[in-house]
């Protein structure tokens, strides 16, 4: 089927709502919230524009066929749960939506894919994994998030991750991958710091130490891409990573541990009308998949 052709829904997978009961290898849960963002809105309309650009990823049963790998995720069972349904402003109503919505997505698949939505999303989706013993973040993002309150707001896209290690013991670790910018918060810093996080700037990429062996969460915001790649965001900062950069972290990252989550969040679709920001987005969805569910076959994330 055309890309262009038929109802959206992720990679065209079937749509099952967490009010049934179903079991698949990944599941796919739109969290429409943008209510958190510190700058230009708009991420609430990522879901859908994600289901849409993905038709162009449409897994065919047999799997993706490459020349050089063969065909893979075959037979994979994806599964598009929808959206959580968030109320318009009430911000602690919309973490209770969201938290239990991922309990109910993370009871029924192998790999959640979550996309936002702007970064507040990760500390309320992090609730949902209280229960795994020496949780790992992965953040990749150009910003740190790690802000104690910002303007008088606490629960903002500045501080999902001060907030997640304040309530939940089990999560003991954070790598964040690809900081840049000129507007660090410098509380937040030292605060990341004292809790011994692993803090990469941009520049340090290709030596970063990157965990092993953990049940790790990979929270991707977009706006660690270059803005010149991915325009589709609310805070850019230029001298971003390239694709391929991201996708090698993404690859290094699952290979050496187990993944139990990711999210995607900031994606801000009407801030690029050539689309392509929505078909990157999607193609780093598809390369979660394949890091998670194939063989180390392509270490340049092609
Ligand atoms: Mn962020």
């Amino acid at each position: 089927m055309l890309p262009f052709v038929g109802p959206a829904t992720f990679l065209r997978a079937p749509y099952r709502p967490l009010t049934e009961q179903w079991e698949a290898d990944v599941g796919f849960l739109g969290v429409p919230w943008d209510v958190g963002v510190g700058y230009r809105v708009g991420a609430r309309f990522a879901p859908q524009a994600i289901r849409q650009a993905s038709l162009r990823y449409t897994l065919p049963p047999e799997g993706y066929y490459h020349p050089q790998h063969g065909y893979r995720l075959g037979g994979l069972k994806v599964v598009d749960a929808g959206d959580v349904e968030v109320p318009t402003i009430e911000y602690a109503l919309a973490h209770e939506r969201i938290c239990h919505s991922a309990r109910a997505l993370r009871a029924r698949v192998r790999l959640p894919l979550f996309v936002g939505g702007d970064h507040s999303i990760s500390y309320p989706l992090l609730c949902a994994y209280d229960d795994v013993p020496d949780l790992h973040v992965v953040q990749i993002d150009a910003h740190l998030d790690f802000t104690d309150e910002r303007s008088g707001t606490r629960y903002s896209n500045s501080s999902p991750f001060r907030r997640a290690v304040e309530h939940l013991p089990n999560l003991t670790h954070i790598t964040t991958l690809g900081l840049r910018g000129v507007r660090f918060d410098p509380e937040a810093f030292a605060s990341a710091q004292a809790r011994g996080h692993t803090l990469v700037f941009r520049e340090q990429l290709a030596e970063a130490s990157l965990p092993e062996g953990k049940q790790v969460y990979l929270s991707i915001d977009v706006d660690a891409l270059d803005p010149a790649l991915f325009p589709a965001t609310s805070s850019p900062e230029p001298d971003g990573l390239t694709y391929a950069e991201v996708a090698h972290l993404i690859q290094r990252i699952a290979h050496a541990n187990t993944l139990v989550g990711v999210d995607l969040v900031e994606i801000v679709p009407s801030l690029d009308p050539t689309g392509n920001s929505m078909l990157i987005a999607t193609r780093l969805l598809v390369d979660c998949l394949l890091a998670y569910f194939s063989s180390p076959a392509s270490p340049d994330g092609r």
